[in-house]
């Protein structure tokens, strides 16, 4: 495919501008350039690391000639003062680009990511867990469902102890808490954390005390022949891009100031961490939510001023999570588990009585392993 149809050097060799046959145009530094070339001297041909440092790179680098080839698919290129001649490929050059217009928009969401209300309750992502094992395909666009809706469920696990072990291992490494590799969520006496009671809880993400927060979140039944004890997900980043359509300045609010998460189990562990309820990255995407009543410290970061807003906006953010129109509820069957984006999905469960039995098993997974095996199966097919 033709991409380019010339080059110019321009800023006195600081700089190409590639033009494509589209008549737009891309431009790219020598030193980027330079910095980015992929010969042999420059990436280990081997593993693809990069050999030379930032230092190597002569400061005053610059380039003397810039060439297309007749195809307008190879870019050859001289530097100086090194005179090295580097070509690059144009479909590389027009994947790296980064002479592009950047979202500006705080609170933007990856293009990769779908949210979602209660109508997804008809067409939540399930797979069954022999069918996982056996056709690669379906895992994959199961994982990759958890991926883009944060959310999705596994049926047809056994319904035994330590079963959850072998869905987490579809998905990744386990993260080891102080609550173990994976833990009992049952209703226990002297329990240390109120999920360990037959108590309702919130919707909420676990953790936010924790640096950094688990990221996947697994929920295992192995039991559950209670009344109650049913479960609800709201996607998070719906809930936040809703705040910033109604209050633009709560979002701010919000995302500005650290609040405080604290657990303390007396004996054995205190986690405290301070972040903001919404994360934004530096440039303005948006990371991630902690959202957790039962382990939220008094606010200290807040100036005076803000308080009685940021309180409000609190209270708004609180509102539109618990909108039924977010919700989407299930009871989870022994054998069945779902799996959350912690950083993104809100979790609840209802009350539930002390007649039958409920025991659920829970672990957290780094995403980041998700994310490898997503691009993985990507590069594979
Ligand atoms: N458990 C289930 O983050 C939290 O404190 C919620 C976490 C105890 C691991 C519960
Ligand atoms: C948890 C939790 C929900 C449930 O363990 O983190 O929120 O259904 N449990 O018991
Ligand atoms: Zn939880």
């Amino acid at each position: 495919m033709n991409l380019f149809k010339s080059v110019k050097i321009i800023n006195s060799g600081k700089s190409i501008n590639l033009k494509r046959t589209d008549g737009s145009n891309v431009r790219y530094h020598a030193t980027w350039l330079r910095d980015n070339a992929l010969d042999p001297k420059t990436r280990d041909s081997i593993n693809g690391q990069r050999l030379i440092t930032i230092s190597d790179i002569p400061v005053n680098t610059c380039i003397k000639s810039a060439t297309l080839d007749e195809k307008g698919e190879k870019i050859s290129i001289n530097f100086l003062p090194e005179k090295k001649e580097i070509v690059f490929l144009a479909t590389w050059l027009e994947k790296n680009a980064y002479d592009i217009e950047h979202n500006k928009k705080k609170g933007w969401i990856s293009k990769d990511l779908k949210t979602w209300g209660n109508d997804i309750s008809k067409n939540i992502p399930t797979l069954d867990y022999k069918t996982a094992k056996l056709d690669k395909k379906l895992l994959h666009e199961w994982l990759k469902s958890i991926h883009c809706y944060g959310f999705a469920k596994m049926t047809g696990g056994k319904r035994e102890s330590g079963a959850i072990k072998q869905i987490a291992d579809l998905i990744g490494y386990i993260r080891e808490t102080n609550y173990g590799k994976w833990f009992e969520v049952r209703s226990k006496v002297d329990a240390i954390n109120l999920a360990y009671t037959n108590l309702g809880l919130e919707l909420h993400t676990d953790n936010p005390y924790r640096n950094p927060v688990p990221t996947i979140q697994i929920l295992y039944c192995i039991e559950n022949s209670v009344e109650g004890g049913e479960s609800t997900v709201v996607d998070g980043f719906h809930a936040i891009s809703l705040l910033k359509e109604k209050n633009p300045g709560y979002f701010n609010l919000l995302s500005k100031y650290n609040v405080v998460f604290e657990f303390k189990d007396n004996s054995q562990t205190h986690l405290k961490s301070n972040h903001p309820i919404i994360e934004l990255s530096v440039n303005g995407e948006l990371k991630s939510i902690r959202f957790n009543n039962r382990s939220a410290a008094p606010m200290t970061d807040i100036p005076y001023d803000d308080m009685e807003n940021y309180y409000n906006a609190y209270r708004l953010l609180a509102e539109i999570i618990n909108d039924k129109s977010l919700s989407v509820k299930f009871k989870l069957n022994p054998g069945e588990c779902f799996v959350v984006d912690n950083s993104r999905v809100l979790h609840a469960r209802t009350s539930y009585s002390s007649s039958g039995s409920r025991w659920l098993q829970g672990c957290y997974v780094d995403k980041d392993e998700l994310l490898s095996k997503i691009l993985i199966h990507q590069k594979d097919n």
